[in-house]
């Protein structure tokens, strides 16, 4: 049985659609501290569930046998320079609470996001490898990386199965991104079908990397069902799909959307974006469980249009 942890979040909701596709609706329970998502709604089992409750936590994983965690509430970059206290608190805490119930319910196996925004402005700005200098300057970057090292730190010593990826930017319409500094290139689309017009946050030639969704939720499944033996990385990988800058996803949608017009006005984000590589090399995600993204910019414009423009159809 799965436990969901921030089910309703972004990458929350089309992640336990996935799994209850794969292993049944009753076997994934969604939790989180918001309400549950509509589009969730009557598909499975969800429970309210505060991920800094340890011991709540701790009963509801005993009450309903849980045998893993997808454990992803966390507050984002752009958010996380607001009020770094509470970026830190949430997203250690909430990490070392889930890894230390698996230590002692034994549980098999754990999944916890770790992104691109663990590099710094020193690591290296193209095809950014797995291992490279690594400083971090922004609190989300730092709580990531801290992550990483404790999800190593409980495989080496304790023997739990947890495994993570290091995300680019996540595109998706299904559920809205929160505080990222990536949620540019998600807005961009529900602006240009309402408005065809965007203020973009960050400067025309910001590259970095990105992934649509249907990308990102297989590259975690696959990555779960992968072999034990097969797993190298107790970190995180890195995981590469498509890099752009806004100017490019602009000239995209406009081939679609020949009136659509963009405006840059770079505010804090701009320093964030400035500090992360422009792409990724994720040879070793490639080697160890075959990693392959299926999406380029052309090929996931096309469908976000198609899935923006249904929708804003069906609201209008
Ligand atoms: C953010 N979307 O912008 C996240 C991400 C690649 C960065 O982890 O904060």
């Amino acid at each position: 049985k799965i436990l969901v942890i921030g089910a309703s979040g972004q990458i929350g909701v089309e992640l336990t659609m996935a799994l209850r596709k794969i292993y049944g609706n009753a076997n994934v329970i969604a939790s989180d501290l918001r309400e549950q998502n509509p589009l969730l709604e009557g598909t499975g089992p969800y429970v309210s569930l505060d991920v800094m409750n340890k011991e709540m936590l701790h009963v509801q994983v005993i009450r309903q046998n849980i045998t893993q965690i997808y454990l992803l509430a966390a507050i984002l970059s752009a958010t996380g320079e607001k009020n770094p206290n509470l970026a830190w608190n949430l997203n250690m805490q909430g990490l070392l609470n889930v890894l230390d119930i698996a230590r002692e319910e034994q549980l098999t196996k754990i999944y916890w996001p770790s992104s691109i925004a663990v590099f710094g402005p020193t690591s290296p700005k193209h095809n950014c490898p797995q291992q490279t200098i690594i400083e971090p300057i922004t609190v989300y970057g730092i709580s990531k990386y801290a992550g990483e090292f404790w999800c190593n730190y409980y495989h080496q010593r304790w023997g739990v199965d947890v495994r993570s990826l290091r995300y680019p930017g996540l595109i998706s319409y299904k559920s809205a991104p929160g505080g990222g500094t990536t949620d540019y290139a998600v807005e961009i689309f529900s602006e240009a079908v309402e408005d065809k017009h965007y203020n973009c946050y960050l400067a025309e030639d910001t590259y970095l990397p990105m992934m649509y969704m249907p990308d990102a939720i297989r590259a975690t499944i696959e990555l779960m069902e992968a072999p034990a033996e097969n797993i190298s990385v107790h970190t995180s990988y890195n995981l590469a799909g498509i890099s752009f800058s806004p100017g490019e996803i602009a000239a995209s949608i406009q081939q679609y959307i020949p009136d659509f017009t963009i405006d840059y006005k770079p505010d804090y984000r701009q320093t964030i974006a400035n500090s992360w590589p422009q792409s990724i090399d994720d040879s070793i995600a490639q080697k160890d469980w075959h990693w392959k993204p299926e999406y380029d910019l052309e090929k996931m414009t096309k469908d976000m249009l198609e899935n923006v423009q249904k929708a804003y159809a069906k609201s209008h």
